[in-house]
């Protein structure tokens, strides 16, 4: 059963976790609206959602934390055009596959984006939203901040080669899959290939990351059929990450 209100999705703009659920929206053609906060904007969102993280999704007078639980309920809420396959076993590694790429690439992207080649563009991200004053306090710390998120995980702890050998692995596991099949799991797209290809694009944003991944050119084609069902039409390759 659809609704009447608009979802309002609450986010980060370039997390990953959100362009997972807004690409979700854009395949369902979900008409959606969006509150974006910056990094000094923690406080608000603590106090709508208890976790003080985003994504979170707020629809007729619901609060749902958590893009894999936004995407459960977007499913119930419009079953048209699914995402999540049918088929038991097909959810279940779906939903294995999405968990991974959540709990593991995440963790890649945080320590690679990190690394001092890469940060500018990171920082230039993550201050989307923030202008002046906090512009000016966060951008010194956003490195250093991102590195001791990875270092906590224990990513962020293992040498650079090391990092570069297994996100290579990785790439070819998910060109492997995809060169005899074009999706993750079964004959259709679904929340897997939506939440790889959503760590991809911003994995594609740390230089070493986007090297390896040019080494899977049937991971790459089946990104690009990914991004034509779940981006609006037109989208540079450069924005893939925000819009
Ligand atoms: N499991 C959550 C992860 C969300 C998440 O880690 N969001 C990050 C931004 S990418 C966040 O809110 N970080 C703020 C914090 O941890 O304080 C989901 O899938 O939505």
């Amino acid at each position: 059963m659809s609704s009447l209100h608009k979802p309002i999705l609450h986010q980060y703009q370039v997390s990953p976790f959100a362009a997972k659920v807004r690409r979700c929206l854009y395949y369902k053609g979900i008409p959606f609206d969006t509150v974006n906060y910056g990094l000094s904007g923690v406080r608000k969102i603590k106090k709508i959602n208890p976790r003080a993280k985003a994504p979170f999704m707020v629809h007729d007078g619901f609060m749902i934390p958590d893009s894999t639980d936004i995407i459960v309920y977007l499913e119930k809420t419009y079953p048209e055009k699914r995402l999540i396959p049918a088929d038991a076993r097909l959810s279940a590694q779906a939903s294995i596959i999405e968990d991974w790429a959540d709990e593991s690439l995440y963790f890649f992207d945080l320590t690679m984006r990190s690394w001092p080649n890469n940060s500018a563009l990171l920082v230039e991200d993550l201050l989307l939203e923030d202008k002046g004053v906090m512009r000016k306090l966060f951008q010194p710390l956003i490195p250093r901040i991102i590195a001791r998120q990875a270092h906590g995980q224990g990513m962020g702890r293992k040498d650079r080669d090391s990092v570069c050998r297994e996100i290579e692995g990785h790439f070819q596991s998910i060109d492997t899959l995809v060169q005899e099949s074009a999706w993750l799991v079964g004959e259709h797209l679904s929340v897997a290939d939506i939440a790889v290809a959503s760590m991809c694009t911003v994995l594609d944003r740390a230089e070493e990351a986007q090297r390896l991944m040019a080494r899977a050119p049937a991971l790459l084609e089946w990104r690009e059929r990914v991004d034509a069902l779940t981006l609006p039409q037109g989208t540079p390759a450069d924005q893939r990450a925000l819009v």
